[in-house]
């Protein structure tokens, strides 16, 4: 048997502070129309791909809130779903979600090949810091300008299999490949932005292109699953951002890679039914995993070193 779904993962280089909305939204229907006519069913775009990665800066009130959104689909958003449903492609897509009570959230959602919004997910792990630190070359707000998100990873039935979606820094956290594993999840979506350099840590800059594969690739295999990366990268109001976008096997190999920094689209045909020769045989979790054994998982945030002699 095989249930193949070709999906695009379409990476986009920079986006200036005084790009437009409009401006980016065309670049955005510029990747669907080429990935639609390679065949694609799913588009995948990153994420806040509607904008700069805005919590690089200390921002007040009124100069945040341009970058959220109000409603989805909104004035211009409205053109990518129009476009899509045209085309019959569904699409993954990041940015910035203002609710009409105030809360402020980092989300993707992923609309289905009829224009119908299949899930709506808010980040859960929000990475940086909560204040402004200006020994910084950049900042990294993203805890002060987002809440996270008030629900689990959830896995739903799209695109003729199980789809689920993570943002960014959740591709370093193990429990949210397995959380979506644990609801048979075949294909996991995840948008970033990724500055390379790590300000508490420069040594870390040079592995940021293996860590991202590492942490991509491990989750695939070990919850055996398609994985597809997709970043906004580049040189970005100079920060250079994490390129390197890609689509990974349940076996863990990518199958495809972007190569450039810049707006590019790549494309795979994933055949959703690979999954089952993991999920049946080595990752079968219901005949090994000892999930009693693992109490301090969820038991615990930090760590708790054994007791000193
Ligand atoms: N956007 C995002 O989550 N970026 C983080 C940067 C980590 S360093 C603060 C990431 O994990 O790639």
């Amino acid at each position: 048997m095989s249930r193949p779904v070709t999906i695009a993962a379409a990476q986009m280089g920079p986006v200036a502070r005084a790009e437009t909305r409009a401006q980016v939204v065309e670049r955005l229907l510029v990747m669907l129309r080429d990935a639609a006519g390679r065949g694609a069913d799913l588009v995948v775009f990153p994420e806040l791909a509607l904008t700069s990665f805005f919590p690089r800066w200390d921002l007040t009130d009124d100069e945040l809130l341009v970058f959220f959104e109000r409603e989805m689909p909104g004035a211009h958003t409205s053109a990518l779903f129009d476009e899509a449903k045209r085309l019959g492609v569904g699409f993954h897509l990041g940015y910035a979600e203002l609710t009409p009570d105030g809360h402020r959230y980092n989300t993707a959602i992923v609309v289905e090949r009829d224009g119908r919004i299949v899930t709506k997910y808010r980040k859960i792990h929000l990475p940086g810091h909560e204040t402004p630190e200006p020994w910084r070359p950049f900042q990294h707000l993203e805890r002060k300008y987002f809440e996270p998100g008030p629900e689990s990873f959830r896995a739903h039935r799209a695109f003729g299999g199980i789809v689920g979606v993570a943002l960014c820094n959740d591709r370093r956290w193990p429990e949210t490949y397995r959380v979506l594993g644990l609801q048979g999840v075949e294909l996991v979506c995840i948008g970033y932005n990724t500055p390379v350099h790590y300000a508490p840590d420069p040594a870390q800059d040079r592995l940021a292109a293996f860590h991202n594969n590492l942490v991509m690739a491990a989750g695939a295999y070990q919850n055996a699953t398609w994985v597809v990366g997709v970043a906004k990268g580049g040189m970005e109001e100079g920060v250079e951002g994490l390129c390197d976008s890609q689509i990974i096997a349940p076996s863990g190999e990518v199958v495809a890679r972007a190569s450039s920094d810049g707006d590019e689209v790549v494309v795979a045909v994933c055949d959703l039914d690979l999954c089952n020769d993991y999920k049946r045989t080595v990752f079968d979790f219901d005949r090994y995993r000892r999930p009693e054994m693992y109490t301090a998982i969820t038991a615990s945030r930090g760590v708790t070193p054994p007791e000193e002699p």
